[in-house]
Formats: C-alpha cells, structure tokens, sequence
C-alpha cells in the first residue's frame, strides 16, 4: 500500500551531518591550506562539533571580513587543575585576544583566534587534558554544577556523576584526534569512517544542542530549570542518594516568531543516584529519535515536551530505562547567588571567590586581573572553580597564604574584599558584539556603564543595598538566561532593548515582557520609575521579580487587554 503521508523536508544541517558522519568534512584539508583564512560554510558547521565558531569582528566589517574564531572548552562542573588554568591563560595571549571569557556554563571561551592559531589552540588545550570535542554542535555541551568545592561531600558526588556523563555522552568520532592532535592516521577517506556510527548519536547526532546540569538544592545557582535535563541532588545522611529528574527547559527564542519560547522544565520523577548514567543516555536517546529535524527552530528538546506532553515524556523515558521512576521527591530552591570573598574550608584552606564582571578576565591599565589571576594561580598551586554565573572561585589558599595572595592581586589592582554592589554581583551579560555573528545589541561591553547609572538611580531611590537579579543580552537566544531573571533586558536592534520582569531568585518563575522596546537612553529611567513603585509598594521582603509578577504583570495584562498572569 502506498503511504500517502508527505515526509517534511530535512532540514540542510541533517544532510550535512549525514554526508560526514565523523564530523570531519574537509576541515583538514583546509587547514593545511595556508592561503585559506577561512574554511566553507558546510565546514563552518562542523567546526562547531570540535568546539569552535567561525566569526569576524563585526567592529571591523565595513574595512572587508576579518576572519577569526572562537574556542569553547569543555570542562564539566567547571574546575580546573592549577596547570590547567595557567596553560589556557598563555593560549589566550598566544593566539587569542589576550583575554579569556567565562561561559555562562562553566566553560572557557578565547576569542580572536586567526586561522594559523587554532590547531596550536585546540592541541594546547588537549595537552592539559582538557578538551573542546562537543563544546558546541548538536551533542550534548559542558555538563554544569553548583561549584563542587561550596558543598562538601555532596558537591564532590554530584561532580563525579557530572563527569561521568560528560566522558559517557562524548562522541566518539576518530576526526577529532586525527585533525587536531595529529595522533595516528585513522584514515578519514575510509569505507569504514563514511559509514561509522556513534553509538549514541547515531550518523546525524542530535537534531539540536542539549543541555545538563545537576543542581543541589536549595541553592538554583545553575538555573536547572533553563536546561534540556537536569538532576537535582536528593540527600541522605549527607550523601547524595538520588536525583530528582526534569526535563524540557530551555531559553532560546526568536523576535516575532511566536512558535520558539523559552520553557521551564518539567518535573519528571526520581532515580537512584545509579541510575543517573542511564537515564541521561535515555532522554537523549528521545530527543534523538523525536526531535525535530524539519525545523531548527523546534528542535530542542523543549518542544518535544511541549508538543507531546510530559506523561508521554515519563512513558517513553521508563520504557528506555526498563524501570518506573519513583515520585519526585521534596525540595526546594530558595536562591542563586555567587559567594564572592574569603570562606574557610573543613580542611583550613580557603576559598576566594570572585566577581568576574560580565565573565571577561583581562588586563586594563590600572586592573591587571588576568595577570593577577595567572600569577596567584601559578606561585600558590591554586585550583580555578567557575560558577554558571560567569565568576570564579580560587580554592586551596593555604591559611599562611591568605596575606600573598591579598598582596600579589592588589599589586595588580585587584581588591579581593572587591565591594561591588549587590545588585551588580548579581547581574550577568552575554558576550554579544563584536564577536557573536547574532547579536542585534550590544551586552558584555554595555552592562558594566548601564549598571553604574541603575546603581546610581537604586541609591536615588533607597534601593542602594537591594539585590536585584539584572540580566542583559545581544538577542533573544538567551545566553545569560535572561528569562530566569528578575529584570532582563534582550536586545532587538542597535541600542534597542525589549524589557523583561518578574523571574524570581529560586530560579523557578520565567519573567514577562514588561515593554517591547526601550532605547538606551531611556534604560534607566524607565528602571527608575519602576524601582521608585517597589520601594513605595512592595511587601515586606518582597523581591524585585516578585514585587513585578504580583504588581506589573497584572497591569501589563490589562493595558494589554489580555488575561489577567497566574503568578507561580
Ligand atoms: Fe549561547 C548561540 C555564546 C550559553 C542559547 N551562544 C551562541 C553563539 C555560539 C552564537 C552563534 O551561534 O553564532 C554565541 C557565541 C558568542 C561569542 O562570540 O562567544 C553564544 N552561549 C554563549 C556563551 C559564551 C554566553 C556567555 O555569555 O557565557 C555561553 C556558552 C556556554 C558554554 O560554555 O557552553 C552560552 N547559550 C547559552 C545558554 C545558557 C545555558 O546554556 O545555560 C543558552 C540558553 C539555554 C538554551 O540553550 O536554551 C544559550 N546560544 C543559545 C542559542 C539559542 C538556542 C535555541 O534554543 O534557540 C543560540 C543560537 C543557536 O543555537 O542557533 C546560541
Ligand atoms: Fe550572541 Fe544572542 Fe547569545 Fe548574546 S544571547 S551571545 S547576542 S547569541
């Protein structure tokens, strides 16, 4: 019998991907071009599975397209070894800008790299083991964690389980090493490699990104729930027993495209702690099978919930695994929130954490903060943790070392006590221009000046020790999870911003859109006026976010004639 049904049309990604399934295209060949600045669109795209963009300064586009790159590297919970660290540090002055950008996902991103520069990069990178494979492309990205050294026993299990399935969820394409490490010659023009299988992703991979973290109540300082799966650590007697699951979550979205919409993730149920490995190769084996492919739009793992629905999800997610999953089981989340100075350990070494504004580590004139953090890392053995709120902790400070290691950043124009506001230490900005090929907005190099005149207009206003969740990016693809914010604001075009309030600190309410468009100019006055209602109407101890979703969201729905918001 003849089936009738139209088949939708693949997207082009899904041809790419199903002409190389080793992911290698001809990026070799390019790369041993040394008149090729820059590698062929179809190469482009599978540079991203070997953890790197193809991009130009975009401050520089009307001299002609000046072809440079960025690299992403994977590092699950974010923690890297004292060597480690020193040895991205010199990469970033040999071949990048001189800077290194912590990643929102607890990776490190250079920036600037020129053509010749990216194998001495990536292999610099490997040499350390550390790795950029799967940093980005339709696979799963860093695995994410509440920095492991903040919880102790805890912390230390859930980072075991995040790098377990950061190693288990790897692809296991040859190409890698064959291009980058110039390993042995696995013979990419193979029979053999045109017809190779990974054992999880299959010949076309996944039909999106997808995205882990585990959480460890009740801090959220992961936004687990902005994630395609994430695990929620269960404890008993002080260890972790069990995760509760949720899946579904994401942020990305589109101006005027009313089908894509950030999503929070759903509830599942719970697994043993040894059940984690599995369960994780389950929902990515559904987000494989049953995602879609037609529209790249629709196919993170999001829309499958959304479109299907989550007791689907749990049938299909039990069937895989062979076994029920038990009910959730309680929790709760009552914040995020970076630590930022001194903390003593159990052990007697400290911790300092620092804010990275807007995750960029570079020198300036009078703050020489990459070459601080180089100098103390190095002189005092210390481990660099990052935290998905783009800063950083430096763990292992010996009690007698406390004093250098003050020393040794102020001579560098690093205050460690480093009084910034609480309002700024919450805020966080994507990298936007010049580098992301996206950006419609200025974010990382605008956020800094624009939080100095809300800093200014919160003190005007009474506000001056107010924490408020203040989240900024170049698009609506949502790098900094402004969605999760309590104000956020999304850039449309040069110096226009859409307005979001009403996310809340726990990390489990997305914010609405308060207004479609404010300019630059009008950024502060428009907080101002919203600040001077909190403080003359909210609650006692009400929240910015939530002062917004019981206050703002309902007013806004009335002026909108729309249905009145379920605030929750
Ligand atoms: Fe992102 C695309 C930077 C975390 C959602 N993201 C990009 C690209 C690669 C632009 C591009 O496709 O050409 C950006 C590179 C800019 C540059 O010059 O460096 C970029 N994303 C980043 C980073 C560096 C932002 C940061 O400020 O730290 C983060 C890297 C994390 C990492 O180490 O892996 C980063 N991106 C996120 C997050 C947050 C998260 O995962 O917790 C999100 C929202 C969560 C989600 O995925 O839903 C996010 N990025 C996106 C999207 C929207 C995807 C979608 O569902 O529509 C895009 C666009 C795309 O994929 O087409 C994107
Ligand atoms: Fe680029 Fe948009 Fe992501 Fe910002 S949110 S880094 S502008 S893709």
């Amino acid at each position: 019998m003849q089936n009738n049904a139209i088949e939708p049309k693949l997207s082009p990604n899904e041809a790419l991907k199903a002409s190389s399934p080793t992911l290698a295209g001809t990026l070799a060949q390019t790369l041993a071009d040394p008149q090729a600045d820059h590698f062929s669109e179809e190469d482009a795209q599978f540079l991203k599975f070997h953890g790197s963009y193809q991009q130009d300064d975009r401050d520089l586009r009307k001299q002609g397209k000046k072809f440079i790159f960025m690299v992403r590297v994977r590092m699950p919970g974010g923690v890297l070894k004292p060597e480690q660290y020193v040895a991205l540090d010199k990469l970033a002055t040999d071949y990048g800008n001189d800077s290194l950008r912590v990643t929102s996902r607890q990776g490190i991103q250079f920036h600037g790299i020129i053509k010749t520069g990216l194998a001495r990069t990536i292999r610099g990178i490997n040499e350390v083991m550390l790795t950029t494979l799967a940093a980005c492309g339709d696979v799963v990205r860093n695995v994410v964690t509440p920095p492991p050294v903040l919880h102790g026993l805890v912390g230390e299990q859930v980072l075991d389980d995040a790098r377990l399935l950061s190693k288990s969820l790897l692809p296991q394409t040859p190409a890698y090493h064959e291009i980058w490490l110039n390993g042995e010659k696995l013979q990419l023009e193979s029979e053999a490699a045109k017809n190779f299988e990974d054992p999880l992703y299959g010949k076309t991979y996944l039909p999106r990104k997808f995205k882990i973290s585990f959480a460890i109540p009740p801090v959220n300082d992961v936004d687990i729930f902005a994630q395609c799966l994430g695990f929620i650590a269960i404890q008993e007697d002080g260890k972790v027993s069990g995760y509760n699951v949720v899946a579904g979550g994401g942020m990305g979205r589109s101006h005027g495209n009313h089908q894509t919409f950030p999503r929070l993730a759903d509830l599942i149920g719970y697994i043993p702690r040894e059940a984690v490995e599995a369960t994780a190769w389950a929902v990515v084996g559904i987000h494989r099978d049953f995602g879609d492919r037609a529209n790249r739009k629709h196919a993170r793992l999001k829309y499958v919930l959304a479109d299907r629905g989550v007791d689907w999800f749990r049938q299909q997610l039990e069937q895989r695994l062979g076994f029920a999953l038990e009910p959730a089981r309680p929790f709760v989340f009552t914040r995020q929130g970076d630590l930022y100075g001194w903390r003593q350990q159990p052990d007697g070494t400290w911790i300092l954490g620092m804010f990275i504004e807007t995750g960029r580590i570079r020198d300036t004139e009078s703050r020489r903060l990459k070459t601080a953090l180089r100098q103390v890392v190095e002189q005092f053995g210390l481990e660099v943790h990052l935290t998905p709120a783009n800063n950083l902790l430096l763990v292992g400070i010996q009690d007698n070392k406390r004093a250098d290691v003050t020393r040794v950043l102020a001579e560098h124009g690093v205050d460690p006590a480093q009084r910034v506001s609480a309002v700024r230490g919450a805020s966080m900005a994507c990298v936007a221009l010049p580098t992301c090929g996206l950006a419609l907005a200025e974010a990382e190099r605008f956020l800094p000046q624009l939080m100095t005149h809300i800093e200014e207009a919160m003190q005007e206003t009474g506000l001056a020790n107010d924490e408020i969740i203040i989240r900024m990016t170049g698009c609506p693809n949502g790098c900094a999870r402004p969605y999760m914010a309590e104000i956020a604001l999304v850039g449309k075009a040069p110096g226009r911003y859409q307005l979001f309030v009403g996310g809340n600190p726990a990390g489990t309410r997305l914010n609405r859109v308060y207004k479609d468009t404010v300019k630059e100019t009008e950024i502060v006055a428009e907080l101002k006026s919203l600040f001077e209602r909190y403080r003359r109407e909210r609650l006692a101890n009400e929240r910015f976010g939530d002062f917004a979703a019981r206050v703002l969201w309902l007013e806004n729905a009335a002026q909108n004639n729309q249905a009145p918001a379920v605030v929750g």
